[in-house]
């Protein structure tokens, strides 16, 4: 039997129709733009979240690396939530690659507004440098998949544009976002896409694809991204292997992402009859479920080696905090035996 792998929506495996399209793909080379499988997937995401032009990225995080060079110039500072994936799981590539300094802003649930973001823009003057680019992240991983209200986002992009500051969106889970509005999925993603200069958006986590990630933006700026790409040894050949699942993965996968948000909650109510287990969000708006067990009296490695033992995967993010993610590969089967795991593995 294989475990039960709530570890991230990042271990999902390609669908048979994905497996069966990779199989069919047409290819050509791309860096010579001479792949119709990758022109027509970067054509169909940037018509999808609205924007002239997109580039398809090995990774989401090579995405965003791409998006900030593109945004800023060096020494230039980029205002970002301070737990953002930006800041805390892409080594620092900010000031690796850009050359640029994140201003981190301490937030409840990962949502910015413009109120807090303008108190970091620093005024002009001999010793301070200026804000390059505002970054925000739709969902929010780490703060438990929470969602931005489309006004807070349009007052932030709108306010920053008056200022000349461009805003960055880390869509990595921008279809779990879209899923919450009730609306059609794909035109909610548009829309939440529609004032933010450049957003990156994953193939692969909950949407189901092997590899890749989508970044999307003005045109002239997908050029120089392009370029970006390259230089990071980003230029990929044959890649319409990877782009024919990801067509799949933009088209049908996010209509189900609510199967995925209801396991969540199942399993976040779960956890709340578990003693010791506090959780964050008792309604998790999204397939992110971040709960506490300090009050088992064991430490987050103890419980992940424990379940692990018994065939549920679950990491810790610190000694006491761990994060369970819920996607394609889990059913609602799943939630409850890995709930009965942990209630076991908890009380013992
Ligand atoms: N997140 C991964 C880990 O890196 C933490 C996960 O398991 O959730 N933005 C956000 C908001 C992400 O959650 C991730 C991946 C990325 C960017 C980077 O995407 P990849 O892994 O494709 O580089």
């Amino acid at each position: 039997m294989p475990p039960i792998d709530l570890r991230s929506d990042t271990v999902t495996r390609p669908t048979p129709e994905m497996r069966q399209a990779m199989f069919e793909a047409e290819v050509g080379d791309d860096v010579y733009r001479e792949d119709p499988t990758i022109n027509r997937l970067e054509e169909r995401a940037a018509e999808l979240v609205g924007k002239e032009a997109g580039l398809f990225v090995p990774t989401g995080s090579m995405g965003n690396t791409i998006a900030i060079k593109c945004l800023t110039t060096h020494g230039q500072e980029v205002i970002s939530d301070a737990r953002g994936h930006l800041l805390d799981y892409e080594l620092a590539m900010t000031a690796w690659f850009s050359g640029c300094l994140i201003r981190p802003i301490p937030t409840v649930d990962g949502i910015l507004s413009w109120e807090m973001i303008a108190k970091q823009i620093r005024p002009l003057g001999p010793n301070a440098a200026d804000t390059g680019c505002i970054e925000v992240e739709n969902t929010h991983n780490l703060a438990g998949g929470t969602v931005y209200p489309q006004e807070v986002l349009d007052e932030i992009c709108d306010q920053a544009h008056e200022r000349g500051i461009a805003v960055h969106m880390d869509g990595a889970r921008l279809f779990n976002a879209a899923t919450t509005t009730g609306q059609p999925v794909h035109a909610a993603a548009r829309r939440i896409c529609e004032r933010v200069d450049t957003v990156m958006f994953c193939l692969s986590k909950g949407l189901g694809a092997p590899v890749g990630s989508m970044l999307a933006g003005p045109k002239a700026v997908m050029e120089r991204a392009r370029r970006y790409r390259k230089r990071l040894g980003g230029g990929m050949r044959q890649a319409g292997i990877l782009a024919a699942a990801g067509l799949i993965a933009l088209e049908k996968m996010p209509l189900r992402l609510h199967e995925d948000h209801a396991n969540a909650r199942l399993f976040a109510a779960g956890l709340m009859q578990i003693a010791g287990i506090r959780v964050e969000h008792p309604e998790p708006a999204t397939n992110i479920v971040i709960f506490d067990i300090g009050g088992t009296g064991k430490s987050s490695k103890e419980i992940s080696d424990a379940l692990k033992a018994r065939g549920v995967l679950i990491n810790g993010f610190s000694p006491t905090a761990m994060r369970a993610v819920t996607h394609y590969d889990v059913s609602s089967d799943d939630c409850q035996q890995a709930l009965a795991t942990l209630a076991d593995v908890a009380g013992c």
